[in-house]
């Protein structure tokens, strides 16, 4: 091993003294946030310095001596278990749903014994130093209940107290939202292992999230009319040449202008090559005359988000093969929105789309039909998670939300089309809720004429 080391140091020295002997010419400095795309590693990273990251794998190595060390890289953020917002604090959606408060280490008591209704809320004390740092917080007191319309608060100092008194009255069993988001919580944890009858309050909870109410609906509507609009501005920025993170920062820019509290997941924005990616969201790649640009980007407000995707020509005109590929998907969309009303199911949506593609495939995609390429589902319920909470067995009913996301993907010519909006199933059938982005070529292609 040390021999190995010093030849290459050698080696390093004898490359450096040559570089010295001939004028080395001085390349003009590249502009400030540009890189080098490597295509062969994952999200076309930047550029390794090898010889750097060597050297610090022979220190570590010189400091451990002898042994064997382990590191393992991080992983993928689940979409469903953790929140890959901008923020530092989101609320837990089962808190959320009971309280609509946003406030940071609380808890919620309910007490239910037949008809009665005990409700208390817990709020940590106020501490006028940490205040400095953290803004006026909501404590236990009058104003809180006020603002909850929760009569009964306390602190978070005698929530022991008060569960314990609670359960010895045998209140029956203890709902717990046991889910991963909750997993390190140490109170929820002692009273899941601690001999009683506890049960998990999550299945209960998420299908009542199934069916939105009038305010989830609002928040759900004010989520998609600012994602809207951010399509809007990302069409209108786009340019042949302009870098996808530029259209992201664009769309991004109109959302948090709209007043969205933040991104609802990651924003996919994938030109040429990188349309036919379904979760691409790294923004890096520069666009070139003739792409495609998918951006499946949603808004969040309220706690609610947006799930809307829109594909469109950087330069703003449609091939006419780009054009018919796009309008299949188009209409494979708008044939499973025409089946969308309560008592159809998702399962049946998806066939519907799949069959229209198949059907209407014609020679468009080859010795295939089309609906080969649509290599994911066509739906999923929306709410405060982007991929919101519910089983997907149960038959549509109005007040649901679910997307409706057909897609063909054709990688052979970097050719990807997804077309994503939101919908309300209502009682006569469902309603487009993401109507106001552009969504026919003729409407995208009038938009980004007038830029
Ligand atoms: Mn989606």
């Amino acid at each position: 091993m040390r021999s190995t080391t010093i030849v290459v140091c050698v080696a390093a020295l004898v490359g450096r003294v040559a570089a010295q002997g001939r004028p080395a010419p001085v390349p003009a400095a590249p502009p400030i946030g540009a890189w080098t795309p490597v295509p062969e590693l994952p999200g076309m990273g930047r550029a390794i310095d090898t010889a750097s990251v060597a050297a610090r794998r022979r220190t570590l190595a010189a400091h451990v001596g002898r042994g064997v060390v382990l590191v393992p890289a991080a992983h993928e953020r689940e979409i469903e278990r953790d929140y890959v917002q901008d923020n530092d604090f989101r609320q837990s959606n089962p808190f959320f749903y009971l309280t609509e408060l946003e406030a940071q280490d609380a808890w919620l008591l309910l007490v239910v014994g037949g008809d009665a209704l005990e409700t208390v809320l817990f709020l940590p004390p106020r501490t006028p130093s940490r205040e400095r740092w953290t803004g006026l917080r909501l404590g236990p007191d009058s104003t809180a209940a006020r603002l909850t319309g929760i009569a009964r608060v306390l602190s978070t100092d005698s929530l022991d107290h008060e569960l314990r008194a609670t359960l010895q009255q045998g209140a029956g069993p203890l709902y717990l939202p046991l889910d991963q988001t909750t997993r390190d919580e140490a109170r929820l944890r002692d009273l899941a292992f601690g001999g009683r009858d506890v049960r998990n309050l999550r299945p209960i909870l998420d299908s009542m999230r199934l069916v939105k109410d009038a305010d989830e609906i609002a928040r759900l509507r004010k989520a998609i009319d600012i994602s809207a609009l951010g399509h809007v501005a990302g069409m209108q920025a786009a340019r042949p040449g302009m870098w996808e993170y530029e259209i992201e920062a664009a769309v991004e820019a109109a959302f948090r202008r709209n007043g969205a509290d933040r991104v609802g997941y990651p924003s996919i924005v994938g030109s040429g090559p990188n349309s036919t990616t379904l979760h691409y969201d790294v923004s890096r790649r520069q666009t070139r005359d003739g792409d495609l640009v998918v951006v499946d980007a949603g808004a969040e407000w309220g706690q609610y988000t947006a799930d809307v995707t829109r594909t469109f020509p950087v330069n703003g005109k449609f091939t006419s093969r780009q054009k018919a590929i796009y309008d299949l998907v188009l209409a494979a969309q708008q044939a499973a929105f025409d089946s969308t009303r309560p008592g159809a199911t998702v399962a049946q949506l998806d066939r519907v789309a799949r069959e229209y593609m198949r059907a209407h495939s014609g020679s468009l995609c080859g010795a295939d039909t089309c609906d080969a390429y649509f290599i994911h589902g066509l739906s999923h319920w929306l709410g405060m998670d982007v991929h919101d909470v519910g089983d997907y067995r149960t038959p549509l009913k109005a007040g649901m939300v679910l997307t409706l996301e057909p897609g063909i993907y054709l990688t052979q010519e970097a050719l990807g089309v997804r077309i994503e909006d939101d919908v309300l199933v209502t009682a006569a059938g469902a309603e487009w809720l993401s109507a106001k982005a552009p969504k026919t070529t003729v409407e995208i292609e009038r938009l980004m004429v007038r830029r």
